[in-house]
C-alpha cells in the first residue's frame, strides 16, 4: 500500500486494488475475487465512494444485533481476508464473535491460506477447516461449514456472499448481516441486515458503533434491531445511486 502517494485522488480504491492483486498472489483471493472487486468497485464508484447514512444506520443494527446474540459467527472469504484481516479480527474481538473461513470456491489450499493469513494478523483461533457441518440445500463444497461455527450460529456477517448461499442461511433461520455494494443483489435483499457499503469502511464502523453500544441495556439493543428497516435501507442506496454522487439522503 505504501508506494501508493496518499494525496492520489483515487487512494482508496487503488489500495483496494493492491490488496486484491496480492491476495490472489499469495492463494487468498479467488480470480473470480477480482472480478468481484471490479463489480464493487463500480458501485462504490456510483454512491460516491462514502457511507450514506441509511449504511451507517445498517451497520449500527447489526452491531446490536451481534452483541445480542448467543453464537455470533463472522464469515470471511477471499476478499475480506485480503481487503480487512485486522479490521474483521478487530470485530469478532469487540463483539465476541466467532471467526470461520468459509469460501464459495472451496480449495483446502486457500482456506489454509486464508487461516494462516488471519493467524498472521493476530486472530487466535479460526474455525472453517473442520467442515464437519452443512448449509442444507447446496452443493457439497459450497454447504461445508463447521458444526459448531456457522452450522450453530444464531447471527452470521457474510459479507460479499453469494445469493444462493445466502438465501439458504436465511431458510436455516439465522439473522444475516450481508455487507455489498450492490443494492440489486440477491443477497441483501436477503438479509435481515443489509450494509450497502464497501466492507473497507464497513468493518470498522460496525466495530465503532459496537464500542459505542458495549453498555447499552438489552432493551436499547432490542429497540434499535426492531426499528431497523432493511427495505428502507436498499431503498435510499438506490436512490443514492438513481440521483448522483452528491446527492443528499432525506
Ligand atoms: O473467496 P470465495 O471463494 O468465497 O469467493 C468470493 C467471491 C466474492 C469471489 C464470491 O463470493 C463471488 O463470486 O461473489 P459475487 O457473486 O461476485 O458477488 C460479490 C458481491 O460483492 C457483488 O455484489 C459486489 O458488488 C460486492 N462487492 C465486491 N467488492 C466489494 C463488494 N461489496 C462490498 N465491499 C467490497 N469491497
Amino acid at each position: 500500500d505504501s508506494e501508493i502517494p496518499r494525496d492520489h485522488p483515487r487512494y482508496a480504491s487503488l489500495v483496494t486494488r493492491h490488496r486484491i492483486e496480492a491476495g490472489v498472489e499469495r492463494g487468498i483471493t479467488s480470480k473470480q475475487g477480482l472480478i468481484a472487486q471490479g463489480r464493487g468497485e463500480a458501485f462504490d464508484y456510483l454512491l460516491g465512494e462514502r457511507t450514506l447514512p441509511s449504511a451507517d444506520a445498517a451497520a449500527r443494527a447489526a452491531a446490536a444485533h451481534l452483541l445480542s446474540a448467543n453464537r455470533p459467527v463472522i464469515s470471511v472469504n477471499g476478499n475480506v481476508a485480503a481487503l480487512v484481516p485486522e479490521e474483521t479480527i478487530a470485530l469478532a474481538g469487540v463483539v465476541g464473535a466467532d471467526l470461520e473461513v468459509n469460501l464459495f470456491n472451496r480449495t483446502e489450499e486457500r482456506m489454509e491460506a486464508i487461516a494462516d493469513h488471519l493467524h498472521a494478523h493476530g486472530a487466535t483461533e479460526i474455525k472453517g477447516l473442520t467442515g464437519d457441518g452443512e448449509i442444507p440445500g447446496l452443493a457439497h463444497a459450497r454447504g461445508t461449514v463447521d458444526a459448531d461455527g456457522i452450522e450453530s450460529a444464531d447471527v452470521v456477517v457474510v459479507p460479499l456472499e453469494d445469493g444462493d448461499r445466502a438465501e439458504a442461511l436465511a431458510a436455516m433461520g439465522k439473522t444475516e448481516i450481508v455487507i455489498d455494494l450492490n443494492p440489486g443483489s440477491r443477497s441483501p435483499r436477503t438479509a435481515d441486515v443489509p450494509i450497502i457499503d464497501n466492507v473497507l469502511r464497513a468493518v470498522p464502523n460496525m466495530t465503532a458503533h459496537a464500542r459505542e453500544l458495549a453498555d447499552a441495556s438489552p432493551a436499547e439493543l432490542q429497540a434499535i434491531r426492531e426499528t431497523f428497516d432493511p427495505e428502507a435501507t436498499l431503498a435510499a442506496a438506490e436512490r443514492a445511486i438513481r440521483e448522483g454522487e452528491f446527492a443528499d439522503e432525506e
